[in-house]
């Protein structure tokens, strides 16, 4: 693997370069991280599991194995949607999906970039422990998803559902590694982001239109979602959709143009809520409603345009507005209609959701998600105690309850240590109370003493299982 590396911050969001020596994906190192992979003999202990559960199925009312759609934006912020409070951004479908379903509030993505993002939410897992923290996927560089990890959609498909992605994948850059060999049946869109060249639109494994034109692409990714929606009426279907927007650069087609009131991103987003109108008016036409799961989110905060709301800083940062972004879920037969919740929950959450709806397990494999589904039918927040929040290969942040305690941030070309004991904040680190200040900007370190212990105490518990290549540059730094 050869990312660009750099000892500077990364200025372009897609770039999270960081030191040779802090770098798990150095082969060089032998990182221990490599084996905590899914191995083969793991991975056939999950496919039993899900083998047996497969046996089980038929005694499954239909109603028990939902459709999943889950629909992503890119680089979306957490204040671009109307039901998230943007005033000059109207997104009606979109607004449907929590008023007729649950809004969460605190939702985080894994990562702050494309790429680990995407990894994190199709297997579950941190997406350190995939080897997707050093850089994001290019047309240049070997970063992928490993075959041996198994994807949402090959736990899915092993369960008996139709998979397609219709859109942006960014989990490897070439043929070998795009969707069609993560257990997707069906593929149409592209394999990176739409800054990067060659910009290829494919179908399956055929290259379909080069370059692909842009100002037509969300409408397109839609046409094959509703068909597949269609074709698939009569079995359990898992569409990941994807889209390419707003990460730029933006286009829309002449019928967007001008149509709201944030510009032209403005109307990339309105594009995005329309295709989300023609996707519930499929679902309910087919007389799919009440049997299938609709999940909107995006991949990470919004980048040089975008709002990420109250939150500070934005894409590319592990502040919250890197990594908080706008989560719903819509399911008519057993999500209470206008439902919010502040719990905590994160992108790894959704593969252990969505498996054991579909009547599988995980066990055999290394999830860090947990099922989500009583929070999202009666409000039950997750059992776990915190959640790690990352800036590339470092554990950044630690998310309880209320509390967060922030490690590290960057300064102009630095990456100061808050919880270096030489530091002004050392050794314990800036302690913030995101239901009293969700901007953080005032720390309570010294006022709470007892949370900053317990806090660092699942600091190390994190840092020992999933940053321990880094560990000692932490403390050398
Ligand atoms: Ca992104």
């Amino acid at each position: 693997m050869g990312p660009k590396r750099d000892l500077g911050r990364p200025f372009n969001g897609e770039s999270p370069v960081i030191p040779q020596e802090e770098t798990c994906a150095d082969p060089s190192m032998g990182s221990p991280l490599t084996a905590r992979r899914g191995s083969p003999s793991a991975r056939r202990i999950f496919l039993l599991a899900i083998g047996l559960a497969v046996m089980a199925v038929p005694a499954l009312q239909a109603q028990d194995r939902p459709n999943f759609i889950v629909v992503m934006a890119d680089d979306l912020g957490y204040g671009d949607l109307s039901v998230y409070g943007s005033t000059l951004i109207s997104t009606p479908n979109l607004d449907r999906l929590a008023s007729e379903g649950i809004r969460l509030d605190s939702f985080y993505s894994s990562a702050n970039v494309c790429t680990a993002a995407r990894g994190g939410l199709l297997t579950g897992r941190y997406p350190i422990r995939l080897d997707l923290v050093s850089d994001v996927a290019r047309p240049t560089n070997e970063v992928h998803l490993a075959e041996e990890e198994t994807s949402l959609a090959e736990a899915l498909g092993a369960l008996g559902y139709s998979t397609a992605l219709f859109g942006k994948w960014h989990l490897g850059s070439r043929l070998e590694w795009s969707p069609l060999h993560h257990g997707f049946d069906e593929f149409y869109g592209v394999l990176h982001s739409n800054d990067m060249t060659p910009l290829e639109l494919y179908r399956g494994d055929q290259v379909i239109e080069d370059p692909v034109d842009q100002t037509t692409l969300t409408q397109r990714y839609t046409a094959e979602a509703l068909r597949f929606i269609e074709a698939n009426r009569e079995q359990p279907f898992f569409l990941y959709l994807p889209h390419s927007f707003p990460h730029v650069p933006l286009f829309v087609s002449e019928r967007f143009e001008g149509r709201s009131r944030a510009g032209l991103y403005g109307d990339v987003v309105e594009t995005i809520d329309w295709s989300m109108g023609q996707i519930l008016a499929k679902v309910q036409e087919l007389g799919l409603d009440e049997n299938t799961l609709i999940l909107f989110l995006s991949d990470n905060g919004p980048w040089f345009e975008g709002s990420p709301g109250p939150f500070r800083d934005r894409k590319g940062s592990s502040w919250e507005g890197g990594l908080r972004v706008p989560f719903m879920a819509r399911w008519p037969s057993r999500i209470p209609p206008g439902q919010v919740s502040t719990a905590a929950v994160m992108n790894i959450d959704v593969f252990p959701t969505l498996v054991a709806l579909a009547g599988g397990n995980s066990d055999g494999l290394t999830i860090d998600g947990e099922d989500i589904l009583p929070l999202l039918t009666d409000g039950t927040p997750p059992s776990r105690e915190a959640l790690y929040l990352f800036n590339n290969d470092r554990i950044a942040g630690v998310r309880s309850g209320r509390w967060k305690l922030v490690v590290e941030s960057f300064y102009r070309q630095a990456l100061p240590s808050f919880d270096n004991p030489e530091s002004y904040y050392g050794p314990d680190g800036l302690l913030f109370d995101l239901e009293l200040d969700p901007s953080e900007t005032y720390s309570y370190t010294r006022e709470n003493p007892d949370v900053v212990a317990r806090l660092r105490e699942l600091l190390l518990i994190g840092q020992g299982e999933l940053s321990s290549v880094v560990l000692p540059n932490m403390w050398n730094r």
